[in-house]
This record gives C-alpha cells, sequence and structure tokens, in this order.
C-alpha cells in the first residue's frame, strides 16, 4: 500500500534531545537510545468509518516521537499498518449494503488526505493486512509447530501459555484480562479453548465472508494481533524501539502481540516501549466508531477549519491523558494558531534561541506538548508586548513550531 506524502522537517541549530517516554510494560519513564535508525511501529486503522480526533490525537503523540528523534539527526523507520479485512469492517460493509474492498479503500484514501494535512509524517512501509497475509500464514504454522497453538473446529487459537512473559506489557489479573478480551474482538466464552482470553490466529473460512490460502492452514483470514507482529517482524525485527498505539491497544491487542513474537523469536522483549495515548472523548463517553460519537478531522477541514489550528487543539493536550473534545478545545486553538501567526508575521523580534531549547526539553520529556505550547505562547506575548530586535527569532519560532509540533505557521 501506498502512504501519504511528507512534509518537509526543517534543521533547528544545536542539539536534540533523547527521549523519555512513559512504557506501558515498566510503568515508569524510560530513556530510549536508538541506533542511527530509530524503528517504531503504530498501529493503523481498521478503515470502516473516516478518521476522528480520538485517531489523529493517537498519531499526534507518534508524530512528535518522530521528530524528537529526526532533531537527534537519527532516521526514523516507520511502519504502519491498515486493519483492512476484520469483522468491524464486513460488518460494516454488510449494514451499508457496500463492498468491503471498496469501503476499506475509500476510508483508508481519506485517512491519507487528513494525515496530509495534519502534516502527520508518513510510515516508511504502509502495509494492509490482506498484503501481508502470505507472511502470516508460515508464522502461525511455526506457533503450531513449536505447541503454542491449537486448533479448535478449524480454527486456530495462540496458547497464551507458551509465553513465560504473557501479561508482562498490560499487568492486569485474570478477571480484567477476560472482560477486556470479551469487548476487544476476542471470544473468552466459546467452548473448549485452553485459556479463555486465547487468541485466535487464524479464522477457518465462514460462510459468506472474504477467505485466503492458508496452506497447511486451510482456507482463512488471520486474527488481529498476528497481523501486526507480521508485518513489525518482517520490517522492523525484534527489540525495536516504539510499539505505539491508543491505549485501548494495550490490552489484548499490544499485550498478545508480543506474545506471539517472543514465543516466535525466543527473544524478549518485543519492543523497548510500549506506549500508549489517552482516549478522546465526546459527550462523556470515548470516541469510538462503534458509538457513533465522533468528530470527523474531514468534516471539521471541510467547515473550513485551518489543519493547523486541529492540531493546535491535540497538541494542548498531553498524550497520555483522557480529554474531551469539545467547541471551546477547537476554539481555543484557532485563537493561539492567529495569535502565533501575528507574532511570526514581524520582521524581528525576542531572541527564541532558549524557546527552541524550552521546545525540545518539553518534548522530550514524555512528549509534553502543552509544556512546548505554554513556552510558544510566552514568547509571542513578549513579541506582542516588547517586541525585540533579533531579525532571526521570527524564522527560527517558525521552523521550530514546524520541525518540532508539525504545525506550520
Ligand atoms: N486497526 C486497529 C489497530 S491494529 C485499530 O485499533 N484501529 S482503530 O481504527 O480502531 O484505531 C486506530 C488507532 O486510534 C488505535 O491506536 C486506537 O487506539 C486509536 N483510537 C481509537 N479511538 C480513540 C479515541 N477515542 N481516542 C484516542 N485514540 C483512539
Ligand atoms: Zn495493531
Amino acid at each position: 500500500m501506498h502512504a501519504w506524502p511528507a512534509s518537509e522537517v526543517p534543521a533547528l541549530p544545536g542539539q536534540g534531545r533523547d527521549l523519555r517516554i512513559h512504557d506501558t510494560a515498566t510503568g515508569g519513564l524510560v530513556t530510549l537510545q536508538p541506533g542511527p535508525v530509530a524503528r517504531i511501529y503504530v498501529c493503523g486503522i481498521t478503515p470502516y468509518d473516516a478518521t476522528h480526533m480520538g485517531h489523529a490525537a493517537t498519531y499526534n503523540a507518534f508524530d512528535l516521537v518522530q521528530r524528537v528523534w529526526l532533531d537527534t539527526k537519527r532516521q526514523v523507520h516507520y511502519v504502519q499498518n491498515v486493519t483492512d479485512v476484520d469483522d468491524p469492517l464486513l460488518e460494516r460493509a454488510e449494514r451499508d449494503g457496500v463492498d468491503w474492498v471498496a469501503l476499506a479503500e475509500k476510508e483508508t484514501a481519506l485517512f491519507r488526505e487528513d494525515m496530509t494535512a495534519l502534516r502527520m509524517l508518513p510510515p516508511r512501509e504502509y502495509i494492509g493486512a490482506v498484503e501481508a497475509i502470505p507472511g502470516i500464514v508460515p508464522l502461525v504454522e511455526r506457533l503450531r509447530d513449536l505447541g503454542a497453538a491449537y486448533e479448535l473446529e478449524g480454527d486456530v487459537y495462540f496458547s497464551v501459555e507458551s509465553d513465560p512473559h504473557f501479561g508482562s506489557v498490560s499487568h492486569l489479573d485474570a478477571a480484567a484480562m477476560r472482560l477486556l478480551s470479551a469487548e476487544r474482538g476476542g471470544d473468552p466464552d466459546r467452548p473448549g479453548k485452553k485459556n479463555p482470553v486465547d487468541p485466535m490466529l487464524w479464522m477457518a473460512a465462514r460462510e459468506g465472508e472474504p477467505s485466503w490460502d492458508g496452506a497447511s492452514l486451510g482456507p482463512g483470514r488471520p486474527g488481529w494481533h498476528i497481523e501486526c507482529v507480521a508485518i513489525a517482524l518482517d520490517h522492523l525485527g525484534m527489540g525495536f524501539d516504539v510499539q505505539g498505539g491508543g491505549s485501548d491497544l494495550a490490552f489484548p491487542h499490544h499485550e498478545m502481540g508480543a506474545s506471539h513474537a517472543q514465543v516466535l523469536t525466543g527473544e524478549f522483549p518485543m519492543a523497548k516501549a510500549y506506549v500508549h495515548a489517552g482516549m478522546v472523548a465526546l459527550h462523556g463517553e470515548k470516541m469510538s466508531k462503534s458509538k457513533g460519537n465522533l468528530v470527523f478531522v474531514s468534516q471539521v477541514r471541510r467547515d473550513g477549519v485551518d489543519p493547523a489550528a486541529i492540531r493546535l487543539a491535540l497538541l494542548a493536550h498531553h498524550y497520555r491523558a483522557d480529554w474531551e473534545w469539545t467547541d471551546q478545545v477547537l476554539q481555543d486553538a484557532v485563537d493561539r494558531l492567529t495569535h502565533w501567526r501575528a507574532a511570526v508575521s514581524r520582521p524581528d523580534g525576542p531572541s527564541a534561541d532558549a524557546l527552541v531549547e524550552e521546545i525540545r526539553d518539553a518534548l522530550s520529556h514524555d512528549l509534553d506538548a502543552p509544556a512546548a505550547l505554554a513556552a510558544v505562547d510566552r514568547w509571542a506575548e513578549r513579541q506582542e508586548s516588547e517586541g525585540g530586535t533579533d531579525t532571526g527569532a521570527p524564522g527560527l519560532v517558525t521552523r521550530a513550531v514546524d520541525a518540532l509540533l508539525g504545525v506550520a505557521l
């Protein structure tokens, strides 16, 4: 699959900082010290509806991770998937009487447009589940041959007991796992499973549903977690720097994915940090395609809002916080953008050298974007109240805000 075009990332004077970030697995901050090429996998959309502000907030967090790394002069190897075959997509296509392939293509195209408008850096590899199937099948066969998978009425399940490290991402107890498994695509009540939370690796072909050649597994389609693992291992290998997604992916998705990868390779851990963004709500409830309480990026763009203002609305919240999208959040961002643009449109201003360091400090400390915005606010206020004589300052602020925050002034 093709990704979307990259916006330029201006180089800044001085030194970037190593990223310290919250790791769900250890429950604390870790300082990541990637090699010359930092490796990150971020879970992509299930394309059955348009991109909402919750998705955008999560992708914004991982865009910041890359910008911090790029500022240290590292390259970034970023991989993202598209879950272009899965139950919710097939169900939506059925409900609306449309072809599931066409629905996935349409929503993926809209996602690319939204990501481009928001200046989110594109992945180097953007891989659909369907195109990954030939790589998934041998992994499931290997898990079976290792005794880590078992068959149930033609379907193949992963046995969580096969991974001595199972539980090390989310640290949940069995009852909590069971509850979340039921909520998030699992089938803990299916009779015959070894452990209720064992996830499906390969689903035997169902009447009226798409299926693919599964070699010794028989025709069928892949489970959700093995999809991401196959793509991540294929392109990044084990021990990559960041596995990213929203907090609703910590369990079961990232827990199961890590276990699949650890059993397949005998190595631990799959990722150096498991990073999870908070949930964005609307009217008091998590924004979700299944509930339909959504504010779409594309709709707000069509309403004439500058994408830079949308981006500022996302950046105004710490990525780990759960927060609520409101009209006021957007209005505040529109006002801030106007204020910043006025401040950088002057021929000179107060020196911005310290501001660049403040933005670097804020972001490298667990992506504290609100602190970075506050620092730019202070510079803009000084510009307004006192002005300054540094003719390089407005340009430097523009470049720093672009390079580190992805906002075009
Ligand atoms: N395709 C899978 C991942 S492999 C999936 O979860 N797709 S998704 O379309 O449901 O979500 C895409 C990303 O947006 C995930 O990282 C998810 O955690 C995140 N996300 C979904 N809803 C919200 C929300 N309300 N707030 C913040 N992030 C969200
Ligand atoms: Zn995923």
